[in-house]
């Protein structure tokens, strides 16, 4: 019998402060256009692989709860679990164990922590030493946005145009005051996937080509304001640039969009804490949530302002979060399988 095993590796979720909206290779997942995100510390995954001489079969187990053999969940795995495989030259099948720290009923995707925290474990189960680099183009074969939680604070994946150079790069630690406060508004499964949106999206929707025609502009403005360290430069081009996203997707063929009554009523929470003298700002992705961009001085003011109209378990304050962790020994011994 031959088995490796993985330390515990966690990853934290990120958001796309210029979104990531469309593939221009469906397998491959190379997109469109190059995205900016931060990664955050208040939502993560840890995930342990262990590969086995002995397993059947690949398996998949997320908070205690197996995963179907057909599911979602597994299939994305398994993409990394064949290329990891492959590189080593081994052929055993896997047991991962994952713990998602997301609260409760939050709703958010957990596809970019997820595959972020998989492709670093399954591939120090495998003592691959792969640099970071790699790391984030294995994570992108998963899930595209995995790509850019490899790496700490602010980070652009940048699009290529091969499997090779569709690689995220770390932009700048965000060691200053910027943070986010999310509305949970909705929990259920979205009716359409973001994969299914962007790709409708790309094929029929009218108004796409003006998003591809404005991204660079759109990123060029970003870096900048960034570097400039500037939440109201970083806030009002992010906002922009979701709104743009969403109306991209009203555009296509059939149409749809993310957007609930309870988004529009948080979108117009945030006008007002604006006209207010706020300098806080919104963005929203695949999904009707709204989360807000400020200094974190800040949010933590509107935090309990807003508790005003929201559930404290629906508001969740977030700063910027480090890049792929090696979780010390202790942590989860209790249920690191043997
Ligand atoms: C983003 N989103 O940049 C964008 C904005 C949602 C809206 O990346 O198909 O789960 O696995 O590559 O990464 C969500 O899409 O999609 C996403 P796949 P993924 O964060």
């Amino acid at each position: 019998m031959t088995t490796y095993t993985s330390s515990w590796i966690r990853a934290y979720t990120n958001i796309a402060l210029i979104k990531y909206w469309g593939k221009a290779d469906e397998a491959l997942k190379l997109p469109k256009n190059n995205s900016i995100s931060l990664t955050l510390d208040s939502f993560y995954t840890d995930t342990h692989v262990q590969f086995d001489s002995r397993f059947t079969a690949d398996t998949l187990t997320i908070d205690g709860q197996g995963q179907d053999q057909n599911g979602a969940a597994l299939k994305k795995a398994k993409i990394i679990l064949d290329l990891v495989r492959e590189i080593a030259q081994v052929d055993y099948n896997a047991k991962i164990t994952s713990l998602n720290y997301v609260p409760t009923a939050a709703g958010l995707a957990s596809s970019a922590s997820g595959l972020a925290a998989l492709a670093g474990a399954a591939s120090n189960a495998l003592e691959l030493n792969l640099s970071d680099t790699d790391l984030s183009r294995l994570a992108r074969r998963g899930s595209g946005s995995a790509s850019r939680s490899i790496f700490g604070g602010f980070v652009e994946w940048e699009k290529g145009d091969s499997d090779v150079t569709s690689v995220a790069k770390p932009l700048d630690d965000a060691n200053w005051d910027i943070g986010m406060l999310f509305i949970i508004l909705d929990s259920r499964q979205k009716a359409v996937s973001s994969s299914e949106g962007m790709s409708r999206t790309v094929a029929t929707s009218v108004f796409y080509p003006a998003w591809l025609e404005t991204i660079e502009l759109d990123l060029a403005d970003m870096r900048q304001a960034i570097k400039d360290q500037s939440i109201q430069q970083v806030g009002e081009i992010a906002e922009r640039n979701a709104l743009k996203m969403h109306g991209t997707n009203l555009g296509a063929n059939p149409p749809f969009t993310y957007w609930s009554a309870e988004s529009l009523r948080a979108m117009e929470h945030v006008r007002q804490l604006r006209q207010e003298g706020y300098n806080v700002y919104f963005t929203m992705d695949a999904g009707p949530n709204v989360k807000l961009i400020g200094t974190y001085q800040e949010l933590k003011e509107i935090k309990e302002h807003l508790s005003k109209y929201y559930d404290p378990a629906q508001l969740i304050l977030a700063q910027p979060g480090p890049g792929l962790t090696v979780l010390p020994e202790h942590v989860h011994a209790d249920i690191t399988p043997n």
